[in-house]
């Protein structure tokens, strides 16, 4: 409307206008309406989809030449490379790395995040339903960062429990078994040194 002429031979120009305040208001506040209900949508989004971190992660996962260590925060339970989730619940991760720069990626269940030395990343992770899913590191770091793969397993609450339980139960015997042999190897080094010294 503004760029057709109407033009009459003999017609005076048309007066000049400037500084219309009722104008001016309404093209800038329309387009601040528009920013700031985007605005909106958009902080409501991202707080929905990816929500702040608790205090104190469920899973632990420590990337390291060339594996996956994850350590579970409430049973104390440490596996690698297979990580177990219960169906239906959300679980916050934790995502270190113990060398060089990783990155954790379940094409399936979970985008990607990388594990960065010294800088704690987190991500949320929820299964919908029970199955096995492969995952990959997606970040070069090192001559073996090929087969560094891992298995995410989704199990239904009931024997997502037993199973930490179960690895929570190696973990203590392993504890035992290494702290009985050191006091064996202490107690054989001291009867060594006391021989030694009679
Ligand atoms: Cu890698």
């Amino acid at each position: 409307m503004l760029c057709f002429p109407r033009w009459r031979d003999g017609e005076r120009d048309p007066e000049r206008g400037q500084g219309n305040k009722i104008i001016e208001i309404v093209w800038t506040g329309i387009p601040f309406a528009f920013v700031a209900v985007l605005f909106v949508l958009s902080a409501r989004t991202m707080g929905i989809s990816d929500p702040p971190p608790p205090p104190k992660p469920d899973v632990v996962l420590i990337g390291h030449q060339w594996w996956w260590e994850v350590r579970y925060m409430n049973s104390v339970a440490v596996v690698a490379n297979e990580i177990h989730i219960p169906v239906g619940k959300p679980l916050a991760l934790r995502l270190d790395a113990a060398d060089v720069l990783h990155e954790f990626w379940v094409p399936e269940l979970a985008r990607k995040i990388k594990t960065v030395p010294g800088h704690p990343n987190h991500i949320w992770i929820q299964a919908d339903k029970p199955g096995t899913y492969l995952g990959f590191c997606w970040e070069f770091c090192g001559t073996q960062h090929a087969w560094m793969h891992f298995l995410l397993v989704t199990d239904p609450q009931a024997e997502f429990q037993q199973w930490e339980q179960a690895q929570r139960a190696v973990l203590f015997r392993s504890l035992r078994r290494g702290a009985g042999i050191v006091v064996q190897n202490v107690s054989e080094s001291s009867a060594t040194l006391i021989a030694g010294f009679s």
